[in-house]
């Protein structure tokens, strides 16, 4: 497949001010009737080819200006159709009338049937697969939509914007007229037809305009999207109040969908969602759950202003939106955590939802970049962009707009934010303009600095390493620090010479002091004493003296996470410890016990291959027992802090990678202080119970259940004689989703004899739940008792389809990415390959995904290697791979 380039960009040369589509749907076949308004861009010559994209379309007929063209008027070229436009530099309208086959598309991409509905999804490229078009971002144009249908199956008909008119007509179908009043890229494009359940509510914006917020359901689930719309609602408040955004469109509508090959889609008032982040009720659905639709409706609602209003002039520029709006989810869910809540705590709430961000970041997108598929936030080639967008686009993306945040403060960015408006209200913008806006306020704020080695973290790939050295002098009171990064070459770029060139980065340090016996040291820090400092750090190597400390302090370094970077530093043992006991940034602190927890981990895989000893768990028992008996931290915090790190992150810190002993070794420490602490845990477990008041997701009610649940699977886990006991009462008792599954989980993993009963309660009672019904698969394919043989048997069960996306993450996925004892095995990497392929010849884009699961096969111990990589080959050597899937395996064995 051809590699597309950042560099080659050229604008189009045709402006298209205005289209109007028309729709014949039907399942078997829509017909789609276009007239596509073009003008001649200023300096466009006369003679230069009109260039459409279609993909998987019958033409039925073009016309030019009204008349119909022969054959030999246009080309049509492996989906591609052109032709040369009339010279004369006046505006031209071009009417296209083609076919699709929504029935037909198992790929999810473009117009498809879910159930008995319709539905689109066009990012990135799908548009083309519903007509003939400039498929471009930088294409903006007014839609107006046209939709007839069968009113028994289609009653409900909806496009982007505002419904102009419904009508019924003569032959007995029905039409319904929508108009987007902004101009808009063609993927953002979106139709949904079929009968749906609705609720609505009004708002009105500050400027006092009444808006209606709608969420559209399967009937008969109208009650579980409740929580959705009142998360509508508070991201409607908090994008005026936080960024002074307010609603553009007079009705904004969420359509759930059972097939979605991901989380969601912001197109322009009509957003559509996998149903799994619409539906939820306190029986069907976990507090991670209600958080999750929090956060997703949050990101779609504001993408409207962040990637709509403002959108991508290529999809190089990805970043500029995904990176933005992932940053302001973030912001908005840790602000929904800590409304409401006095300071200290809702610090506390604060950092609960940064530790869970930086976990994901940690656990999908360093791994990402230290292998085949590493890029920069920014990428500069791809040969399919549905592979691109990834935890580096999404998450470090985030993280680089959390470090300008971070440099110009939160008054600071606000002001960059309206600048990026000012200037770029309704154009399609490279991620350079945004760092422009934000620049021309840091240039204020720091005379004579600028941004341009900041800009490098949109041009570098790889994660870099931040070494710490520090030294205190008594005589002088003095600590100095000394700051040094590099970044090696990431994953492909290790083959190129001469090496790719990878200059310093401008990384924003965030340090405070404290001494040995944990009470923090003020830092005296431009003209006052601080607490937490920030060191700007832009060289290869820098130095800082702070003065006038008075004890040697140990260092609580990167606090909130103020860079994804790592860290290397040599703290002790003994330094690490009182971090995990003492830091006063909840941040710090966790990541500190995290470390010790890692380190550990990495003596035991050790001590397991030589024949050794085995670290003594002393260290490591202190600080859970610490956690797990101080009640003046939020059940939600001790919940974090008292999860050893995922055994995908342990794998990873191999050197090979060695999964298998990995998974010994966490299984051997997790049992460890499930035994030796049973007494704290059981109290814990105990003093959580459910208090009987009606279920409420809100971070205290779900940190209890967090903290509880935690403590069943350490009862579990230590073999504790009756928690095998406990965990079915709470099965039987559980008055809520996460309370059932919790337990449930927790026998699966530990007790899978004990589990049969339940499992089969479960199944009886949700058989008719899809969304829940992926729980019940997902719980029992990513448990260790789960063999290749055993999810083979879960997946010929009547209610598998590899079809539904969910479904297929629910099995395949979380066996292949959350099973590693039982993925890698022979079996293992046949189960793999051949599911590959099995889903490549349904949905690329999702097949795609999970070949993504075997990036780092290189970095493996010998045997998990050379298996991965048969693997590999096997998919690489089928016949028909998808481009998608084609571009991560043979990048992968590149
Ligand atoms: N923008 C969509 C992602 C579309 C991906 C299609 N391959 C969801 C989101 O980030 O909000
Ligand atoms: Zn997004």
């Amino acid at each position: 497949a051809p590699t597309i380039f950042r560099q080659d960009y050229a604008p189009y040369p045709y402006r298209l001010p205005q289209v109007r589509l028309e729709f014949d749907l039907a399942a078997d076949s829509t017909q789609v009737r276009s007239e596509l308004r073009f003008e001649p861009a200023p300096d466009t010559a006369p003679g230069t080819p009109l260039v459409l994209q279609g993909e998987d379309l019958e033409l039925v007929e073009v016309r030019l200006d009204g008349r119909p063209l022969s054959a030999d008027e246009y080309r049509l070229d492996d989906g591609i159709l052109s032709l040369i436009p009339p010279g004369h530099g006046k505006p031209f309208t071009i009417g296209i009338v083609s076919l699709c086959r929504p029935a037909e598309n198992t790929t999810l991409m473009g117009l498809y049937v879910s159930g008995d509905k319709l539905f689109t999804q066009c990012e990135a490229q799908g548009f083309r697969r519903i007509t003939w078009f400039p498929d471009r971002p930088d294409v903006m144009a007014r839609f107006e939509v046209l939709l007839r249908a069968d009113p028994a199956a289609y009653p409900q008909l909806l496009s982007n914007g505002n419904l102009i008119e419904q009508a019924g007509l003569p032959d007995g179908r029905h039409q319904a007229l929508w108009r987007d009043p902004h101009p808009k890229p063609c993927y953002l494009f979106a139709l949904v037809a079929g009968d749906f359940d609705c609720i609505e509510r009004t708002e009105t914006t500050r400027s006092g305009r009444e808006v209606l917020l709608q969420v559209y359901s399967d009937k008969g689930y109208r009650e579980q999207t409740r929580w959705a719309l009142d998360c509508l609602a508070n991201a409607l408040r908090w994008d005026e109040r936080r960024f002074g955004l307010e609603l553009d469109l007079d009705r904004f509508m969420v359509v759930a969908a059972r097939d979605f090959n991901m989380g969601a889609m912001e197109n322009k008032g009509l957003n559509i969602f996998n149903a799994a982040y619409v539906l939820a009720d306190p029986a069907t659905a976990t507090d991670a759950a209600y958080r999750g639709i929090e956060a997703v409706i949050g990101h779609e609602y504001f993408h409207n202003w962040t990637g709509n209003r403002v959108t991508c002039r290529d999809w190089f520029q990805l970043s500029l939106k995904e990176g933005l709006t992932v940053f302001r989810d973030q912001e908005f869910s840790a602000d929904m955590l800590a409304e409401g809540l006095p300071p200290a705590e809702a610090a506390s709430a604060r950092a609960v939802k940064r530790i869970d961000d930086v976990h994901t970041l940690r656990l999908a997108q360093f791994p990402e970049d230290a292998g085949p598929m590493a890029h920069p936030i920014r990428p500069d080639s791809y040969q399919e962009i549905g592979n691109f967008y990834t935890a580096t686009v999404y998450e470090k993306g985030a993280e680089v707009i959390r470090m300008q945040h971070t440099l110009l403060g939160e008054a600071g960015f606000r002001a960059g934010m309206d600048e990026y408006f000012r200037r770029h209200d309704g154009r399609a913008v490279t991620c350079d303009d945004f760092v422009d806006a934000m620049e021309s306020v840091y240039a204020q704020q720091h005379p004579g600095q600028d941004f341009s080695v900041f800009r490098r973290w949109y041009a570098q790939a790889g994660t870099p390493r931040v070494r710490v050295r520090s030294t205190y002098d008594p005589a002088t009171r003095a600590c100095r620090i000394t700051l040094e990064q590099h970044c090696a070459p990431a994953g492909l770029e290790a083959r190129q010479s001469p090496p790719p060139e990878k200059p310093p980065l401008h990384i924003p340090v965030s340090i405070g002091l404290i001494d040995a016996e944990g009470t923090p040291m003020p830092i005296p820090w431009e003209g006052e004493p601080r607490d937490t400092i920030v060191l700007e750090l832009r060289e290869a190597s820098r130095t800082w003296t702070l003065a006038d400390i008075p004890r040697a302090p140990v260092l609580s370094l990167l606090r909130g996470f103020s860079a994804p970077v790592i860290l290397e530093t040599d703290r002790s043992e003994a330094d690490l410890a009182l971090l995990a006991r003492r830091d006063p940034d909840p941040f710090a602190r966790w990541d500190a016990v995290q470390e010790t927890a890692h380190r550990h981990l990495q003596a035991r895989i050790e001590a397991d291959r030589d024949g050794g000893p085995g670290p003594a768990p002393g260290m490591l028992l202190d600080i859970w027992r610490a956690a797990l008996e101080n009640e003046q931290l939020s059940p939600a915090y001790r919940a974090r802090l008292l999860a050893l790190p995922a055994v995908r992150e342990v794998i990873d810190r191999g050197e090979p990678m060695d999964p298998r002993a990995a998974v010994a070794a966490w299984t051997h420490i997790r049992k460890t202080l499930g035994a030796r602490l049973a007494d704290p845990w059981r109290a814990t477990y105990d003093d959580l119970a459910d208090d009987g008041g009606p279920y409420s997701p809100d971070p205290v009610a779900s940190g209890r259940r967090a903290l509880r649940n935690l403590a069943l699977d350490n009862l579990l886990a230590g073999q504790a004689p009756d928690a095998v006991e406990l965990a079915l009462a709470q099965y039987r008792q559980a008055r809520n989703m996460t309370e059932s599954l919790g337990a449930l989980t927790a026998l699966l993993q530990h007790a899978p004899q004990a589990a049969a009963d339940p499992l089969a309660d479960f199944h009886a009672r949700w058989r008719d739940n899809p969304l829940v019904l992926d729980r019940w698969f997902g719980a029992q394919a990513s448990a260790p008792g789960c063999t290749v043989a055993a999810v083979r048997a879960l997946m010929a069960l009547p209610d598998f389809s590899l079809r539904n996306p969910n479904r297929a993450r629910a099995v395949v996925f979380r066996f292949c990415l959350d099973n590693p004892g039982n993925l890698h095995t022979p079996e293992g990497y046949d189960f793999w390959a051949e599911q590959v392929l099995a889903l490549d010849a349904l949905n690329p884009e999702v097949a795609a995904r999970l070949s993504r699961a075997f990036d780092n096969w290189a970095r493996h111990e010998p045997v998990a290697r050379a298996g991965m990589q048969a693997a590999l080959r096997r998919v690489l050597d089928a016949p028909d791979l998808s481009r998608n899937v084609r571009e991560i395996v043979s990048k992968a064995l590149a």
